[in-house]
């Protein structure tokens, strides 16, 4: 059977049909969702597009992540329609489709980093939302500029990650994977009253880096917090501070402790699970998300899938989360 079967619902067009065809078989898109090709050859447009950006030239030590939306992809094939967490069908609730990847220049940060805002600009001038399944994330800033420029206004973040990324430069380059959040407080993209990293550990180079970090505006929920608080009060403090802003979410996969995640570039130990970090981010449903991405999956460091499966199943509770913000708001 070369005709592969939807399953279709409320019109909208679905993942391939796994009772009819082996959820191994086939093209890998992301929860085996149609293309975005496949949706407008159909006359529909897409309201959430999954993208890939594969990059890694912003990287300062393991490199590799240039491979992660293809592993993600592979690892999110047995995702299925009905997400019983949040009692919702997010793929049955507005159309999403896989919209492939970027072409993202790897020898030039500057222009990579031009040409993704140009993309993510031309990819939501329909209206749609984008979740970008990196690469690095050096990709968070142009992203923040789509989402500040079609929000109209500073957007609310919410940056999950071991890391602050909030560093200056490193061999004096100002764009790497550790500067974007800086660079994003310095173009005004973010709101300082609505910024928060959540799952932060390990060593710094002193600190000043948390000093710089809290003039920027940023709170902090550490990893040790997440544990000593428990997710529903972390939960609570994440969803006060952004309140019904324009919110963007940032998933750095470090953010999970490498025994959930080892596929990643800068691992470090005392992480959060899995799941606490699918609970919070349903927890954050009704927030007025306008973009999200997942980034840092590294497969040559990947052992069984395990990143590539705690990143697919970070995208599809975002993307619950998304469809039923949207569907409410149709
Ligand atoms: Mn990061």
């Amino acid at each position: 059977m070369l005709d592969k079967p939807r399953i279709e619902e409320n019109g909208n067009i679905g993942p391939v049909n796994s009772a009819l065809v082996p959820r191994y078989s086939g093209q890998s898109t992301f929860a085996l969702l149609p293309t975005l090709d496949d949706v407008e050859r159909a006359g529909k447009k897409a309201d959430i597009k999954v993208i890939g950006a594969p990059f890694d030239s912003g990287v300062s030590y393991r490199p590799g992540t240039r491979f992660g939306p293809q592993h993600v992809r592979q690892s999110s094939r047995l995702l299925r329609p009905y997400n019983p967490a949040t009692d919702t069908s997010p793929f049955a609730q507005v159309q999403v489709a896989d919209a492939g990847d970027l072409s993202i220049n790897p020898f030039n940060i500057d222009e990579a980093i031009t040409s993704v805002e140009a993309d993510g600009m031309a990819l939501t001038a329909d209206g749609a939302t984008l979740v970008t399944i990196g690469g690095d994330h050096t990709l968070a800033l142009p992203m923040l500029r789509v989402a500040a420029e079609r929000a109209g206004q500073p957007v609310a973040l919410l940056h999950f990650d071991a890391h602050l990324d909030t560093w200056d430069t490193y061999f004096g380059a100002d764009y790497t994977h550790g500067t974007p959040f800086r660079r994003a407080s310095e173009e005004g993209l973010i709101d300082k009253d609505a910024i928060c990293h959540v799952g932060t550990r390990g060593p710094l180079y002193g600190r000043k880096d948390l000093e710089d970090d809290e003039r920027m505006g940023f709170g902090i929920i550490t990893s040790a917090d997440i544990f000593r608080l428990g997710v529903e009060e972390v939960v609570a403090k994440l969803r006060k501070r952004v309140s019904d802003r324009p919110l963007y979410i940032s998933v750095d996969i470090d953010v999970l402790d490498p025994a959930h995640a080892p596929g990643t570039g800068t691992p470090e130990a005392g992480g959060m699970t899995s799941r606490e970090l699918l609970e919070i981010l349903r927890g954050l449903r009704g927030s007025n998300i306008v973009g999200a991405d997942i980034v840092e999956v590294s497969p040559a460091y990947d052992h069984a899938e395990l990143t590539g499966v705690a990143a697919s199943h970070v995208a599809y509770d975002l993307i619950s989360v998304i469809a039923d913000n949207l569907e409410e708001r149709k």
